[in-house]
């Protein structure tokens, strides 16, 4: 016993164990359809996000920051796998679009993760962490048999508050109690889903032990439509829009804008929650976004928005926090992408990288302590052999170089994003040379990822897209 009981006290004594975390506790929140224009530290003068604004004075902002897809599903699953959207074949949101006449047949795509791949979450919970999931999930295949088994607990997170085939709140309430939503109270009448899952994660964060990590992924249903905000918030913005000098052309949407205040509101809640509890600093907190805004002044001025193939439906806002590691109050400009979040955690909290899984995604660590450092990584890239606001494309960006590849004629065009970040003039005829570059290396990547291609539609009608349809009587 006595032989046993020293190297224990030793250790003790020693301070390898003790009642602290030895690991660093993450909350990731991630918002759905938000813009690089949507906050204060972005550039907003409409919307106002003072708690927002205030975790990137302690912590570190990113300028070129990605999500792996123009749409929601992919890059969810890209957050979760540390793979591209193209490699896990996930690549559309689910249940995603079907153009029966278009020019180009969709693939057989996937909706949903391979179970055998092992998600952030089941590494976090491999080594020790207690994992919490709040919100939207859309990573089911919606209607078949197999649904149930991608709840987000079944991909690694021990609760699931919120999270279902959703894509934005569909229940009777829609933002609005009720919700209908998977283990969130309904509430009373009037009560405000962002509220409600707010409270659910600082009930969360109440009950966590002192002495176990945690993962808090808070995975907002808002500012994907219906635009719906609490009613004095709606009636703030409608009063700021009469008089507000819209100098920056952002989308004054009051009702947007009251959606952001409640985001803020709840990551104000949530911050103070760690500092009431004394964990605050240990804790590294993310914000970001699953895909770019729903309309193209939400953007800061960048070209195109959701669901498109331009910057603005994928460069999101990056902030991240870790007080004594992350320098405050810094700014970072290298290209992150989707990708780089499940390595870069894991790292942070000194577990082992899994590069079998996390394929494509590299930590970025070394950037959070010297926003000046660089990556072992040269190019970033997305597929999308899919119709939506856009046209099935392609991208890779290259350094300050970006390259569009449409697959449907070809069609490519090459800016330079550090002259250029609006993507106004399509350097492609100029600069041949750099575009047969960065095409060729798109295609070996497709290659190396086992991207799917779409192939020609053997129903293709020209004509389908341009064709009215038929209004049923008494219809508008
Ligand atoms: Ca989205």
């Amino acid at each position: 016993m006595i032989k046993k009981t020293i190297p224990l006290l030793w250790l003790f004594a020693a301070g390898f164990l003790s009642a602290a975390p030895q690991q660093p506790n993450i909350v990731f929140l991630l918002v759905d359809d938000l813009g690089w224009g949507d906050f204060g530290c972005y550039g907003a003068e409409f919307y106002e996000t003072p708690n927002i604004d205030k975790l990137a004075t302690e912590g570190m902002l990113f300028t070129n920051a990605y999500a792996a897809c123009t749409v929601c599903s992919p890059s969810r699953a890209a957050i979760l796998t540390g793979c591209y959207p193209a490699r896990l074949h996930l690549t559309d949101w689910i249940a995603g679009h079907n153009k029966p006449k278009a020019k180009l047949a969709i693939p057989d795509w996937k909706m949903k993760i391979d179970h055998q791949r092992v998600l952030l979450p089941e590494a976090l919970k491999e080594a020790g962490y207690s994992t919490a999931f709040f919100g939207k999930w859309h990573l089911m295949p919606n209607g078949q048999p197999d649904m149930a088994e991608h709840f987000p607990t079944k991909h690694g997170f021990d609760i699931n508050v919120g999270g279902r085939e959703w894509g934005q709140p569909k229940g009777p309430g829609k933002y609005f109690s009720p919700f209908g939503m998977p283990n969130l109270d309904d509430g009373k009448p009037g009560d405000y889903l962002t509220d409600k899952l707010t409270d659910a994660a600082v009930d969360f964060l109440d009950k966590t032990k002192r002495d176990e990590p945690f993962l808090l992924y808070f995975s907002y249903y808002t500012v994907h439509g219906p635009l719906m905000a609490p009613p004095e918030l709606v009636e703030k913005y409608k009063k700021k829009a009469e008089t507000f000098k819209n100098t920056k052309n952002e989308f004054l949407e009051p009702r947007r804008a009251g959606m952001i205040e409640s985001l803020d509101i709840s990551v104000g809640r949530v911050m103070a929650k760690l500092e009431e509890l004394g964990i605050a600093d240990d804790t590294v907190v993310i914000l970001t976004g699953d895909n770019g805004g729903d309309h193209d002044k939400t953007t800061g001025g960048l070209r195109e928005n959701k669901g498109f193939s331009h910057e603005g439906a994928v460069r999101e806002p990056l902030i991240a926090k870790w007080k004594g590691s992350i320098p405050s109050g810094t700014t970072c400009d290298v290209p992150v992408t989707g990708t780089d979040f499940y390595p870069t955690i894991l790292d942070l909290a000194k577990l082992d990288l899994r590069p079998e899984q996390h394929k494509d995604g590299i930590s970025i660590v070394n950037l959070l302590k010297d926003p000046k450092a660089t990556l072992p990584r040269e190019s970033i890239y997305w597929h999308y052999p899919h119709y939506h606001r856009t046209k099935p494309y392609g991208a890779i960006r290259h350094g300050d170089w970006k390259l569009i590849e449409f697959f449907e004629n070809g069609n490519m065009e090459l800016f330079d994003l550090k002259s250029d970040p609006n993507e106004t003039k399509d350097l492609s005829k100029e600069n041949p040379e750099k575009a047969a570059e960065l095409f060729k290396q798109l295609v070996a990547w497709r290659k190396s990822v086992d991207a799917q291609m779409l192939t020609p539609n053997p129903n293709y009608d020209p004509n389908a897209s341009k064709k009215k349809r038929k209004r049923k009587p008494g219809k508008k």
